[in-house]
């Protein structure tokens, strides 16, 4: 068994759980925050029998797009000391993908 986590845009993780749950598999969804950007994004958990991550994987893609997006990049100024930010461009997603091994799975 592999345990996937999939970090997904907000605006994706709606397709992504319908369409992994049409293809059979279970998931779980987290509400999760990126470190860089600071924004929501969407953690979901899926485990599943090894024959079966490349087709969670593809279906994941299949419903994650990559965008811009914007971070504040903060400026401190060394004349008068102020604080300026300013919008910096970011290209984020489609989807972050990690397969771990599962060691033990039960559901009692
Ligand atoms: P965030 O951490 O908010 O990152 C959003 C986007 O900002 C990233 O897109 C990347 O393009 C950029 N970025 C992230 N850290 C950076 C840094 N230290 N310097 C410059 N640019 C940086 P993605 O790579 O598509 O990542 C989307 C989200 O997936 C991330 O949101 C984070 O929640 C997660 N993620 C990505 N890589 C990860 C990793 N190695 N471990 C854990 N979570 C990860």
């Amino acid at each position: 068994m592999k345990l996937i986590y999939a970090i997904v845009n907000n605006d994706d993780s709606h397709m992504v759980s319908s369409e992994l749950t049409k293809g059979g598999f279970s998931v779980t969804k987290l509400a999760s925050t990126g470190g860089f950007l600071m924004s929501g994004n969407t953690t979901f958990m899926l485990c599943t029998e090894n024959e079966r991550v490349e087709e969670a994987i593809e279906i994941i893609k299949k419903c994650s797009r990559r965008r811009k997006q914007y971070a504040n990049a903060t400026n401190i100024g060394t004349m008068e000391m102020q604080t300026a930010t300013f919008p910096v461009e970011v290209s984020v997603g489609g989807a972050t993908i990690f397969v771990t091994d599962v060691e033990r799975f039960e559901k009692v």
